[in-house]
């Protein structure tokens, strides 16, 4: 059977897990890249080794070379400085802008029919950035978060409450940081909605871990941060696109109007296909809630004009000149 190429470009924590996750599942033959030689070509073999004992057949393989993503249906963005302990995502804006910049250039010039969803934090920014410097529509990039963040709260939920994660639905929107926007309105168990399960205090303590989920990981990893079930929810948002799904989950995704924002990247809900982004779907939102993701997208706003003042919209000549 024929796979759909899917490449990930950064071989540390998240790309290698979501490489495996994607041979496991058999979704993909994968492309792995990494600018450390060998650390691609050593974690591709490996994941290749468990194919006799998974018994999956899809095609890994690692290397440095950038041209190996041509031809990619996905390109999956993990490259990437991660968080350390004290940190907080926007830290790392520049750095990160100096990496995943060129990357997008390079992703229109090598693979300029590919989808691609971005990883790298500070995720809404990085969406945003992909999307200038690639010069793709709006609909072939976007971010991993939402899916994330919701999966955090529906396990924290979970947990208290002793029943199966899969069985609650939440929806968190807006950016992947402080300002992210759990709905209480659409979290429920069995229909019957989150506060006739837990009351107020509970709710909220639970919505306040997820907010902080991710530094609670560093914090205990003292090495890296999350990686499992971020390659988890990005395995979910590759799946729907290569199965052509039509699946509704909540991603970053750049807004022309929706939720009365404009030029800039946020969680929404949105509809996945084998194009990408279907369409975001607009939920009905209270005022409170609309006030959360226009605070949301204030911040991100921010740090959009940050990356003008770096200059990092402006194509990188030099990486044009020289691409392989
Ligand atoms: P890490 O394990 O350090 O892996 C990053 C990899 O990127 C390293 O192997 C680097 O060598 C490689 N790299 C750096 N520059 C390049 C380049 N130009 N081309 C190719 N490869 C390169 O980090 P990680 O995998 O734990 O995290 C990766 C990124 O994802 C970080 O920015 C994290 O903050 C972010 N992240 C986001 C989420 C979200 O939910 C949005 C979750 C977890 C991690």
């Amino acid at each position: 059977m024929t796979l759909p190429k899917v490449s990930v470009i950064g071989a540390g924590q998240v790309g290698s897990t979501t490489a495996h996750l994607l041979a496991l599942k058999g979704l993909a033959d994968v492309t792995l890249i990494d600018v450390v030689d060998g650390l691609a070509q050593g974690k591709a073999l490996d994941i290749t080794q468990a194919s006799p004992i998974e018994g999956f057949g899809g095609r890994v393989q690692g290397t440095t070379d950038y041209a190996a993503m041509a031809d990619s249906r996905l390109v999956i963005v993990t490259a990437g400085l991660a968080r350390k302990p004290g940190m907080s995502r926007d830290d790392l804006l520049a750095a990160n802008a100096a990496i995943v910049g060129p990357i997008a250039e390079r992703i229109s010039r090598l693979a300029p029919d590919a989808i691609v969803i971005v990883v790298t934090n500070p995720l809404d920014v990085m969406v945003a950035l992909a999307i200038k410097r690639s010069g793709f529509p709006r609909q072939r990039v976007m971010g991993m978060a939402g899916v994330l963040d919701s999966a955090r709260l529906r396990a924290f939920i979970a947990q208290q409450l002793g029943i199966a994660s899969t069985e609650v639905e939440t929806m968190v929107l807006g950016s992947h940081g402080d300002l992210m926007v759990p709905l209480k309105r659409f979290t429920q168990l069995k229909g019957k909605p989150i506060d006739t399960w837990l009351n107020d205090a509970q709710i909220e303590d639970l919505f306040q871990r997820t907010k902080d989920a991710g530094a609670e990981l560093v914090r205990l990893l003292k090495q890296g941060s999350a990686f499992y079930a971020p390659a988890s929810g990005v395995v979910e948002m590759a799946g729907a696109i290569l199965g052509d799904a039509h699946k509704i989950l909540p991603i970053c995704a750049w807004l022309e109007g929706e939720y009365g924002l404009r030029d800039v990247c946020i969680g929404v809900p949105a509809q996945l296909g084998s194009r990408g982004i279907d369409r975001v779907i607009e939920l009905e939102l209270t005022v409170q809630e609309r006030q959360a993701l226009s605070a949301s997208a204030e911040q991100v706003r921010i740090m959009i004009q940050q990356l003008v003042v770096l200059d990092a919209f402006r194509s990188n000549n030099a990486i044009m000149e020289n691409k392989p």
